[in-house]
């Protein structure tokens, strides 16, 4: 019955709307002929519940979008395939797992073979998922706004969320937000901002948090919620935070026996402690470890949790450089946390800019359980407005930290409630290709593109899929050359982080806030000197062969070089030019990048893309050129009163 209710609500939902508007993402495929028969096999009278849910909706997935005759669904227990399963086939088709959830990642994984129109002759392979830990966290404020959310409101809908209250609708449109995670295998969702508001551990919050859980499980998602540390003082229920307070110890354990009667599979709590003005352990001069510990210790019988964040600056540190300061907190702290606590890391030392080195506290906590946290959302990469493709970026950062040294990676959501979910078309290619590499990092960038648009555009038209994946493919390091190539950081406007204010400066900020902080640019030259030798010797926080690469101006990768050293305008640069001929060959490349990028769209991408879709990335393209001039005019004209030199 309640099954009926919502495939009733998810077709009524997707008459009503416009299919085409970008809302079914790469999910959409085109429909059968003749319904698919799906076998199962494996399944008893007596299996669970939740098996037989999830299996269902495996079953479901094939019957709604499979082409071949017959599939059949084989839960093998004894088959040892953690969560990934076994696809043979083509005629029958076969997918073997040796749980639900590998079932239902399974029968996602034979719709792609299908929809992506990959080779027809017989197959045989295997998969499981790389990382164990493959987790989303939402920016999303209890109010529903989302912070850096450039995609709407939050697709929470809290006043919705409590027995009978949730519309057919809502309830459709979560369902196939579940169903676009399973498809790529991400398996843990955060629901709130790490910048977390205390009443999402009240008990009102809770159940409606218990409501989410309960929608999310069948798709094998963990649901977990960012907790501010004050919480219990906050709530009014102590008078401090302190983690050796007696009651507040007891506090957190009476909540996590709460939380676990509501939810026995609540996955844990990211923090974000002593950051930004986010209350911590810090506050009663305790460590992060120490308060991580006790959050650890009351999820521990229940098999929870904490995920406790690197991103820490300012305090007690304000004097050193902040790309230094996660290592200076964090590393004496390594072997002191908690089995069930894990660090989860920015990618790079500083926060999300278009190019970072990757941050080196990834070489020095050696004995605490690491996640990487990648942003997907794009705050500081054109937003919602900028096609910036982003598995470059993320592959780069694992050729130097090596998946296998990760117990995880967070992807710092972009969806939203705008129909599309993601505002630009191609952010949604973010999303998928973050679930991809999640699931295997070896996956290229560009087969994860060309993955994606076959799905989303449904061709196989090498005249679309080419020219347009070396469109994704480069998009990246377009968007690092009109924004800040060289290694060159934070030169955004205060607070939005849109567009350029290189010249940003206000006394009344923290200067880690200041654009001029960061590029250092007189009259002698330009960039931030982290060498050993004469600068901040944020080198020495790397291991080698970074440490003496990055420290040495020649060995440096031109790419980082203004990250690492103060380079004199007229450096002479492996093309030939000087430092200043180069910046501004780097930031006109990145506009001409972009204008070829508009042009094709314009003159070729036509007849391959539904009108609305096609006209809305027009649109964006043109939007993009116009910020990437903006760009290099703002910044080549500003480094110009220093540089003295012509811009050419
Ligand atoms: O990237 C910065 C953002 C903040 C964010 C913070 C963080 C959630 O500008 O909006 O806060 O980092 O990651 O904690």
């Amino acid at each position: 019955m309640k099954r009926a209710g919502l495939l009733f609500g998810l077709l009524a939902w997707t008459l009503w709307s416009r299919a085409d508007d970008g809302r079914l993402l790469w999910l959409g495929g085109t429909a059968p002929d003749s319904p698919c028969r799906v076998k199962v096999r494996g399944i008893g009278p007596t299996a669970p519940h939740a098996t037989e849910t999830t299996v269902a909706l495996a079953r479901e997935a094939l019957a709604d979008g499979y082409r071949g005759s017959d599939v059949t669904l084989v839960l093998d227990t004894a088959a040892r395939l953690g969560d990934g399963f076994r696809l043979q086939g083509p005629r029958p088709a076969t997918v073997t797992a040796s749980s639900a959830v590998g079932l239902l990642y399974g029968a996602y994984a034979l719709l792609r073979r299908q929809n992506t129109q990959a080779e027809t002759g017989p197959y045989d392979c295997m998969e499981r998922p790389a990382l164990t830990l493959r987790m989303l966290d939402h920016w999303d404020n209890p109010d529903g706004s989302v912070e850096r959310g450039y995609a709407g409101r939050s697709i929470w809908k809290w006043e919705q969320m409590a027995a009978g209250r949730m519309s057919d609708s809502l309830r459709a449109r979560l369902c196939l937000y579940a169903q676009a995670n399973a498809s790529v295998g991400i398996n843990a969702v955060v629901l709130n901002n790490v910048n977390a508001s205390p009443k999402m551990l009240s008990r009102i919050y809770l159940d409606k948090v218990q409501v989410v859980a309960d929608l999310l499980r069948p798709y094998g998602i963990r649901v977990y919620l960012s907790v501010n540390f004050a919480s219990p003082m906050a709530l009014g229920d102590t008078r401090t935070a302190d983690p050796q307070n007696a009651r507040v110890r007891r506090w957190w354990q009476r909540k996590a026996a709460e939380i676990y009667a509501l939810m026995p599979d609540f996955g844990g709590f990211l923090v974000k402690a002593n950051s930004e003005g986010q209350p911590g352990p810090g506050d009663y001069h305790r460590t992060h470890a120490e308060g991580a510990n006790m959050l650890a210790d009351a999820l521990a019988p229940y098999g929870g949790k904490v995920v406790w964040r690197s991103f820490v600056y300012g305090a007690g540190h304000r004097h050193e450089d902040r790309v230094k300061q996660a290592v200076s907190e964090f590393a004496g702290l390594d072997g002191l946390f908690r089995d069930n606590v894990m660090l989860q890391s920015k990618n790079g030392p500083l926060d999300f800019q278009p190019r970072e080195p990757y941050a080196p506290i990834f070489d020095r906590m050696e004995r605490t359980s690491q996640l990487a946290e990648l942003q997907i959302t794009q705050e500081y990469l054109g937003q919602s407005r900028h096609l910036v493709y982003l598995a470059p970026m993320w592959k780069e950062f694992f050729e130097q930290v090596k998946p296998s040294r990760l117990k995880g990676v967070a992807g710092v959501a972009n969806v939203g409630d705008t129909a599309n979910w993601c505002g630009h078309p191609f952010s949604q290619a973010n999303w998928y290709a973050f679930g991809r590499l999640a699931w295997n990092p070896e996956l290229s960038a560009e087969a994860i593109a060309d993955e994606w648009l076959r799905q989303t555009f449904h061709t196989a038209d090498a005249r679309f899929l080419a020219p347009v994946g070396m469109m994704m493919m480069t998009s990246r390091e377009a968007c690092v050359n009109y924004m800040m190539p060289l290694g060159l950081h934070h030169l955004f406007k205060f607070d939005h982080h849109y567009g350029p204010e290189p010249g940003g400066f206000k006394a009344s900020y923290p200067r880690e806030w200041c654009p001029v902080y960061y590029h250092r640019a007189d009259s002698a030259g330009i960039g931030f000197d982290r060498t050993v030798a004469t600068g901040s010797g944020a080198t020495a926080q790397y291991r080698e062969p970074y440490a003496t690469q990055y420290e040495r101006l020649e060995t440096c990768p031109e790419q980082l070089l203004l990250w690492f050293h103060h380079v004199p305008w007229d450096y002479r640069m492996q093309s030939g030019n000087t430092l200043w001929q180069e910046l501004c060959c780097k930031y006109r490349l990145g506009v001409s990048m972009v204008e070829v990028y508009r042009d094709f769209w314009r003159s070729s991408t036509r007849p391959y893309v539904d009108a609305e879709c096609w006209q809305q990335v027009d649109g964006l393209l043109q939007v993009q050129l116009n910020d990437a001039r903006e760009w290099r005019e703002t910044c080549l004209d500003y480094f110009q009163t220093f540089s003295h030199q012509p811009i050419e």
